[in-house]
C-alpha cells in the first residue's frame, strides 16, 4: 500500500510495513538517549541492520555521551541497504506539559538538516514516540507532516521522503493528514 504527494520537487509516501525493508538512502530510527539500541523500531534496526550500528553508536557515546532529546545523529547502515541511519530522540510523552510538541517537531527538522548534509535523497521515517513513548498518534501525524513540508518548501534537494506507519491507525491517519494538509 502505498500513497503519494508532491512538494515542489519532493515525492512525500506513505506506506504500511516494516521500515527495515524500506528502499531509502537514510532510515531515521526512534532511539533513545542512551543510543544503546532498545525495543520498537529501535530493536528491529539493530536486530536488520547488524552489529555495525551499535559499533558506530557507542563510537557516539564516547564522543559526547549519547543523543539529547530532539537531537539527531548518524551511524552507518550495516546491513540495510540505506547508506546511513540517521538516529533520534523522540520526547516521551508527559501530558503535554515538557515541551513535547516542540520536540518532536525539532527530531524531525534536525534529521532533516542531517539527511541534506549527508547528501541522501531518499528517506525513511517511522512514526516517532507514537510507540513505547505513548505521544498521542493523530498530534503526532500533524506535527511530521507540517514539520516535513514546511521544510520542503524551504530546501531542494530530497527526492522522497517516506512515511512508514507500522500499524493501521498511523497509516489512516497519515493519508488524512496528508491528503488534509496538500
Ligand atoms: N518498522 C516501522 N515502524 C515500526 C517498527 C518497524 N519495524 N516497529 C515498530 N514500529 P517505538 P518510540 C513503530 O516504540 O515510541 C525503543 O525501545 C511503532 O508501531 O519503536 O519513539 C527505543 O530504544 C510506532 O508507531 O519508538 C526507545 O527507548 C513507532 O514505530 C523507545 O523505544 C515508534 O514506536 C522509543 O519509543
Amino acid at each position: 500500500m502505498m500513497t503519494e504527494f508532491k512538494i515542489r520537487d519532493t515525492l512525500l509516501k506513505v506506506t504500511k510495513g516494516d521500515i527495515t525493508k524500506c528502499r531509502a538512502d537514510i532510515i531515521v530510527n526512534a532511539a533513545n538517549t542512551s543510543l544503546l539500541g532498545g525495543g520498537g523500531v529501535d530493536g528491529a534496526i539493530h536486530r536488520a541492520g547488524g552489529p555495525e550500528i551499535l559499533a558506530g553508536c557507542m563510537k557516539i557515546r564516547n564522543q559526547q555521551g549519547g543523543c539529547a532529546v530532539g537531537e539527531a545523529v548518524y551511524t552507518t547502515a550495516g546491513n540495510l541497504t540505506a547508506r546511513f541511519v540517521i538516529h533520534t530522540v523522540g520526547p516521551v510523552w508527559n501530558e503535554g506539559k515538557r515541551n513535547e510538541r516542540h520536540l518532536l517537531a525539532s527530531c524531525y527538522q534536525n534529521t532533516l538538516e542531517l539527511a541534506l548534509k549527508l547528501q541522501g535523497r531518499s528517506i525513511a521515517y517511522p512514526n516517532i514516540s507514537t510507540g513505547i513513548y505513548r505521544f498521542p498518534k493523530e498530534q503526532a501525524a500533524v506535527i511530521a507532516i507540517l514539520t516535513v513540508t514546511g521544510f520542503l518548501e524551504q530546501h531542494e534537494g530530497f527526492r522522497e521522503i517516506i512515511f512508514v506507519c507500522f500499524d493501521d491507525e498511523n497509516y489512516s491517519l497519515y493519508l488524512n493528514q496528508l491528503q488534509a494538509h496538500m
